[in-house]
């Protein structure tokens, strides 16, 4: 789809945006579809979106869309129309023209550019990347204690083929001044209340010119699509989505450490070694937010499928890391207790979800609780238990999921 139609459709995305088919009468009275995540309170409007199929709603301005869990299942690349949502604030752009759109690079560099789609397009040299982009807080509404902020199940993720510009080769042209430290970025959606801050996001310099950093104008062989930051988006393999900008139209080379508001005090994690604390503690010293943690995930089996008991049945799913690099997948059939190893797929890149399958025949008939668990080429191993931080960030177990044989 060309991403432009957004504009054409502006009566659809204005009615969603008003919540849904009326401020009078909530959806779910009219019939909207409705899904349940496996957690307390999981009940959930299912919605089409412009470019979208039908996906969660966690909130309808600005758009905050979970993509099912069950689209994980059908293909390793997610497609753009299945791909999450997420924004801050709702004064999002709604129209937004190519021709006169242009990427401006300032602050401490010796030549400030403003640069067009079609240069973008035509005077650097592209790159690839598939990539996972998931939000920090997916699957925060499994934490317990449960914590503030958007009750999200797993599908805050997705994994993408992105084109576009290492982020280096730009600022190589804007040519960085001595005494650079970091770099800010930010989109064109602005805060709807003056007490709100703009969301703008930065990254050290050193990360910004690491070559795997990029401005991609390509997602799955087609422009990004709207809500995911047409027409340009920062991608950071590896990193959380809070740092991959949307409608990307302003990046500063900067001499200090960027202090506003969605790098400090939001999106910040306590600093030490698991990146948490118990439940009640005092709040630890923190710092930004940075890579993913390595997770797997069961795709063909939920909660309540019933297996075979008499013939071996098929598992499968996907894992991904911050980009060292999935060296094997586990899976169990009896709670942790007895592990085989997965098969895996095809390996599309370091950043990419791996597939894994594997066949069990069940011990016995009944009660199954599979599990699967991921380990990493830097010796990262999922844990077996949950840790706990109070904003909810960096969900990572060795998943559950609890079948019965038949
Ligand atoms: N301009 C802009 N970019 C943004 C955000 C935002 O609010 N505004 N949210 C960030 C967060 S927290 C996430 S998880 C990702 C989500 O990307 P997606 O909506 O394309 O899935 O966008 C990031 N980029
Ligand atoms: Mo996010």
């Amino acid at each position: 789809m060309n991403s432009g139609n957004f504009t054409n459709r502006r009566k659809v995305i204005a009615a969603a945006l008003a919540g849904g088919a009326s401020s009078l009468l909530p959806s779910w009275a009219l019939g909207a579809e409705m899904t349940n995540l496996p957690m307390a309170f999981g009940e959930r409007e299912l919605i089409a979106f412009p470019g979208k199929k039908p996906m969660i709603v966690l909130t309808s301005r600005p758009p905050q869309l979970e993509t099912p869990f069950k689209y994980f299942d059908n293909q390793i690349i997610t497609p753009n129309d299945e791909f999450f949502v997420r924004y801050h604030m709702a004064g999002i752009p709604t129209t937004i023209n190519p021709e006169t759109y242009r990427l401006k690079i300032g602050g401490n560099v010796a030549k400030p550019l403003e640069i067009s789609l079609n240069d973008l397009k035509t005077k650097f040299t592209s790159q690839r990347i598939v990539a996972v982009n998931q939000c920090s807080g997916n699957s925060r509404g499994f934490f317990e204690p449960r914590v503030n902020g958007g009750q999200l199940g797993n599908g805050a993720m997705g994994n993408a083929v992105w084109v576009g510009v290492p982020l280096k080769e730009i600022l190589k042209a804007a040519v960085p001044g001595k005494g650079a430290k970091q770099v800010s970025f930010n989109g064109l959606d602005e805060p709807s209340l003056p007490s709100d801050s703009d969301f703008i996001k930065s990254l050290d310099i050193d990360h910004a010119m690491d070559g795997d950093v990029m401005v991609a104008y390509e997602m799955n062989g087609t422009g990004i699509p709207f809500l995911n930051g047409y027409p340009i988006k920062l991608i950071v393999p590896g990193y959380y989505g809070t740092y991959w900008v949307k409608h990307l139209s302003q990046i500063n080379v900067i001499d200090t450490e960027f202090s506003g508001f969605w790098m400090n005090p939001a999106y910040r994690i306590p600093d030490n070694d698991c990146n948490c604390i118990v439940a009640g503690a005092p709040p630890a010293k923190t710092i930004p937010i940075n890579q993913f943690t390595i997770r797997s995930f069961i795709t063909n089996l939920t909660d309540n499928s019933t297996v075979n008991a008499d013939k071996p049945n098929l598992a499968r799913g996907i894992a991904f890391d911050a980009g060292y690099g999935i060296k094997k997948v586990m899976f169990s059939q009896d709670n942790g207790q007895n592990w085989q190893e997965a098969r895996l797929g095809k390996d599309l890149g370091r950043f990419s979800f791996r597939e894994w399958t594997t066949e069990f025949r069940p011990l016995k008939k009944g009660p199954l609780d599979l599990r699967v668990r991921a380990f990493n080429h830097a010796g990262q191993i999922q844990p077996m238990t949950a840790s706990w931080m109070p904003p909810g960030y960096m969900r990572n177990v060795v998943e559950t999921v609890k079948v019965t044989a038949v």
